[in-house]
């Protein structure tokens, strides 16, 4: 039994290409409409189009990643109920193309943040990395918000100044840049000024209001993707806790829960990431995998190394805090128990984020998305599950 290896592929103009991505040995690919407005409808014609090209090099699309849910929807003001309307007829339109895996995420404004995409390691590759104390002094003192000294301990107010206090006109410019203008695959960017009025959205928010808009929003699709043969994938928040000010709604284990309870459905899961999940040391990787199991999805295999001050470096797959080879082993057992449930068994798992290693530094790629270093990840998955497999005695 085993996962269908894929990688993600941001489109036509990514430098890690198709190719790359067959000789890398996965079979699926994951991507999404990167070049469409966030809250448009996928049309089916664009749908098959990109399919062909993915099915031409002898790979299949096999989840998308992500359908971004648009910021009305999040804060269910203005627009929101045409988004709705549009989100459910892109669900339609992907599971009528047999697209049956939608990744998508519900944190406010940002997508995924790291502070640092140059970190260097030991070896001297190259990794992301999110510092507390690198953002705190980006929330207090380039940002300004208001009031933000409240969500920090003297101890990170005294290191962020510090921080800040080194930083000269380019590396503060760097940070700006790193935190506001987008990770690949966020699709939507900002300047300051714009950042913080739409921060102001939030004001009121803690996490049960916005769980409450994330549990509305699926009392709506959830229906729309089980008529359509679709599952649904919540990614979890990353980093999972709250940043800026602004409120989460999958970063633990409850928060887990109540979206799966309150929406029952086999249509409703989650996308299992271990490098954001992992990050909470009081969250239970292997008790997580095993519990949630039915409802995982998708999964993306990535390690972290906790630092000191909630900061965190993206570590060697196999290496760092996530117990890799037991949560793996977790995720090939739930598929054993779907094969003899007789239900569709296989799970895709793609190797989240690589190291920049070798020739990766040649060409401009997407951070965190690299050619040699995911592949590298890969292999090494791979490896372990060949490895749990024997030992299982398949
Ligand atoms: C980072 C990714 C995120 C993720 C989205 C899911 O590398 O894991 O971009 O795809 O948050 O919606």
């Amino acid at each position: 039994m085993s996962f269908i290896q894929t990688l993600r592929w941001f489109g036509p103009d990514d430098p890690v290409t198709l190719d790359h991505i067959r000789q890398a040995g996965a079979s699926g690919v994951v991507t999404a409409l990167h070049h469409l407005r966030n809250g448009d409808v996928w049309l089916v014609d664009e749908i098959r189009i990109r399919k062909k090209l993915i099915e031409k090099k002898g790979l299949e699309w096999v989840v998308i990643e992500s359908v971004p849910v648009h910021e009305d929807i999040k804060t269910r003001t203005g627009d929101f109920l045409r988004h709705i309307d549009h989100y459910k007829q892109t669900i339609r339109n992907l599971g009528r193309e047999g697209i049956n895996i939608i990744c998508y995420n519900f944190m406010p404004l940002l997508d995924w943040t790291r502070t640092d995409l140059d970190y260097e390691l030991h070896t001297g590759a190259k990794a992301l990395m999110f510092s507390k104390i690198a953002l705190a002094s980006f929330d207090m003192f380039i940002l300004n918000r208001y009031q933000a000294q409240d969500d920090y301990t003297d101890i990170e107010i005294k290191l962020a100044q510090v921080y800040y206090s080194k930083l000269d006109t380019k590396e503060l410019e760097r940070l700006t840049k790193n935190i506001l203008a987008g990770l690949p695959g966020s699709e939507e960017s900002y300047s300051l000024k714009a950042f913080r009025k739409k921060l102001r959205n939030y004001k009121e928010y803690n996490d049960t209001a916005l769980q409450n808009n994330l549990l509305e929003f699926l009392k709506e699709i959830i229906p729309v993707a089980e008529e359509s043969d679709v599952r649904m994938a919540i990614h979890p928040d990353d980093p999972p806790f709250s940043i800026l000010g602004m409120p989460r709604v999958v970063s633990t284990p409850d928060q887990i829960e109540t979206l799966l309870k309150e929406v029952n459905s086999p249509s409703n899961g989650i996308t299992f990431c271990t490098g954001s999940l992992g990050v909470r040391h009081e969250n239970d990787l292997i008790r997580m995998a095993r519990e949630f199991g039915q409802a995982i999805h998708f999964v993306h295999l990535r390690n972290i190394q906790r630092e000191d001050n909630d900061a965190f470096i993206e570590s060697d797959h196999l290496e760092g805090d996530v117990p890799m080879y037991e949560v793996a082993k977790e995720l090939l057992l739930e598929m054993h128990r779907r094969k003899s449930a007789g239900m569709d068994d296989r799970i895709p798992m793609r190797p989240d984020h690589g190291h920049r290693l070798i020739a990766d530094g040649d060409i401009q790629v997407n951070p965190g998305y690299t050619g040699i270093g995911r592949l590298k990840g890969l292999a090494e998955l791979r490896g372990l599950e060949m490895g749990i497999e024997k030992s299982f005695g398949s």
